[in-house]
């Protein structure tokens, strides 16, 4: 797929464009192209090879001309051109939150700064602090900025990773030589971003294995090709490499490499003190093998029972684990809906009805459309009249369809003094109400919040921090006080899915489960092909050792719809 090569091509160039000085609505243009086609599920040369990149909301003759180029000649001309004399590493920089053009091309005329490494140096160095044009507090925002943006450099979401590792696997799967596979590393524990991937295998004969592997489609470089370790890059970016171990030391090389490093270190010290060692040939003492088949063997040999990959951070789970404390973790099975869906009505691709029948082919029993509230003029935010004609088809849909079931709800707007962007008897008529601050990030964000929690319509804020993991620290908020008073006021936080985002994030789930708060797992899809995604909130949920009872979204549908009509407790 061509998806990903084109995303970036379109985002370089609006980088370019905006250091260049031109028109922000050029820029715009391509920003918006990087997106969508970034977000597309289907490949886009099949789409173009039906005729129909003019179809894909957000793409113009202008980006479709330009995207045809770049499939029949692999090449984009406008985009050299732009990128004439443009420093490669320049670009990137542009990612950098509060980072703008005007600041990036005074640091490269009066700094040189050509490059993340010349940046970090001229933060470093204090050679930014004293270069005129740029006060105090701006120097500080952009140190933060860098810091943010070092955490996810050269690291791939989740949301990216996890597609393209388990095609990859049922691909190797339908190799003879293969038993066993699978994911290892920070993609088993399923973090937010990772940086390679890690595959383990055992099977007949390894040099085949590899060789199979190494001539998957998605390779674009073969970085080392051996009897027992292979390495590549995938679709020109991540590394990948695969291990194929003796099925004996399965168990214990999976749970080697699945880490973390800290989770695994801690371990061993834990064994050492029994006299045990462990690596990943197995659990040992002495000389003697007392097991490493499965990997549970390695935990039972220490009296712990196994750990879900995504707890193994070090953050207690061992301890827990010691004292048979460990809670027992959500499970993908248990969630019966989706919270959070826009349709067609504001900025999602989909029908109502489309979503409906996806949603009930993943399984779920519920699914709630929360479309933008009307003052989101940028998102396609839909009028009080809109709102209730949607309601009216949902109820029709609803009738009509079997096995799955509609909420009418809203993404309705917190605005600027925390009141909300519908009138109250109108949020009153849904099922469902996802609250969510969309702008003023740094303007009262606590304060608003709280109100929009006190309203008694409010089931769920949205994205409670309003980070993205690669380019935006978020609200300025209290997440404490925020916590506390959702709990107080029986109101949900969100878990969104959207790749980007996943927020709030496995830290925050901790957090929010030991100050008695529910959570409430939404993709925010806006298209049917993002449903999926589901799985990355499941993921985060379960790295935040969320269990069922925490969860909106593991309620039956006649659980849930009492919870929506709980009375809220009055302001004490
Ligand atoms: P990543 O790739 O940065 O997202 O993170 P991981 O956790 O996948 O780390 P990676 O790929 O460097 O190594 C995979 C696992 O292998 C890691 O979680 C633990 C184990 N491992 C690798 N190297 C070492 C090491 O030097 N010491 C220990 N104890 N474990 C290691
Ligand atoms: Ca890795
Ligand atoms: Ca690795």
């Amino acid at each position: 797929m061509k998806n990903r090569e084109l995303a970036e091509i379109f985002g370089k160039m609006a980088g370019i464009l905006e250091f260049k000085g031109e028109n922000p609505f050029k820029v715009n243009a391509y920003r918006k192209a990087s997106r969508v086609i970034g977000e597309l599920g289907d490949d886009i040369e099949a789409i173009y090879n039906q005729n129909g990149l003019m179809n894909i909301p957000g793409i113009g003759s202008g980006i479709a001309k330009k995207i045809e180029e770049y499939l029949t000649t692999g090449r984009m001309s406008k985009y050299e051109q732009a990128a004439q004399g443009v420093p490669e590493g320049l670009m990137e920089l542009m990612a950098i939150q509060s980072m703008g053009s005007k600041t990036l091309t005074l640091l490269y005329d009066r700094l040189g700064v050509e490059s993340f490494d010349d940046l970090k140096r001229v933060t470093e160095d204090g050679s930014m602090e004293i270069l005129p044009g740029l006060g105090a507090k701006k120097v500080e925002n952009i140190k933060r900025g860098i810091k943010l943006y070092a955490a996810s450099r050269g690291r791939i979401p989740l949301g990216i990773a996890l597609p393209i590792v388990e095609g990859i696997i049922a691909q190797l799967k339908q190799t003879k030589q293969i038993f066993q596979i699978s994911a290892a590393g920070s993609l088993r524990r399923m973090r937010e971003n990772i940086g390679d991937i890690d595959i383990l295998t055992t099977g007949g004969e390894g040099g085949e294995i590899i060789q199979k592997f190494t001539q998957l489609p998605q390779v674009t470089q073969v970085l080392a090709a051996g009897d027992t370790k292979g390495s590549v890059i995938l679709e020109g970016k991540t590394q990948a490499d695969l291990r194929v171990v003796s099925p004996d030391c399965f168990g214990s090389a999976l749970q080697y490499f699945t880490g973390s490093k800290a989770h695994n270190i801690h371990l061993r010290e834990i064994a050492k003190n029994r006299g045990l060692k462990i690596s990943e040939y197995g659990v040992f003492r002495d000389e003697k093998r007392l097991g490493g088949e499965r990997e549970e063997d390695i935990y039972s040999v220490l009296g712990l029972s196994w750990i879900s990959p995504e707890m193994r951070e070090d953050r207690g789970e061992i301890e827990a684990a010691i004292a048979s404390t460990l809670p027992e973790l959500v499970k993908p099975e248990e969630i019966r809906g989706d919270l959070h869906v826009h349709s067609q009505h504001s900025d999602g691709a989909a029908t109502i009805e489309q979503i409906a029948l996806k949603a009930r082919e993943l399984g779920h029993e519920y699914i709630a459309i929360c479309d933008h509230s009307q003052s989101a003029r940028y998102a396609g935010g839909i009028s009080e009249d809109e709102l209730l004609e949607e309601i009216r088809e949902i109820e029709g849909l609803n009738q009509r369809l079997d096995g799955i079931r509609i909420l009418s709800g809203t993404e309705v707007d917190i605005r600027a003094d925390g009141s909300l962007d519908y009138p109250d008897e109108l949020l009153n008529k849904l099922d469902i109400v996802v609250a969510a601050v969309h702008s003023g990030f740094k303007k009262n964000v606590t304060v608003r919040m709280i109100k929009a929690m006190e309203n008694p319509n409010v089931d769920v804020i949205a994205h409670p921090t309003g980070r993205l993991i690669s380019s935006r620290e978020g609200y300025e908020l209290d997440v404490d006080r925020i916590m506390a008073r959702a709990a107080e006021t029986h109101t949900a936080l969100e878990i969104n899915s959207y790749y980007d985002r996943l927020d709030l994030s496995d830290i925050n789930c901790m957090k929010a489960k030991e100050m008695g708060a529910k959570l409430s797992i939404g993709t925010d899809a806006h298209h049917v092909d993002q449903l999926w995604a589901i799985r990355l909130g499941v993921a985060v949920a379960r790295r935040g050792w969320l269990e069922k009872q925490n969860l909106l979204n593991a309620l039956s549908l006649q659980q849930l719809l009492e919870f929506l009509q709980r009375p809220k407790p009055k302001r004490g």
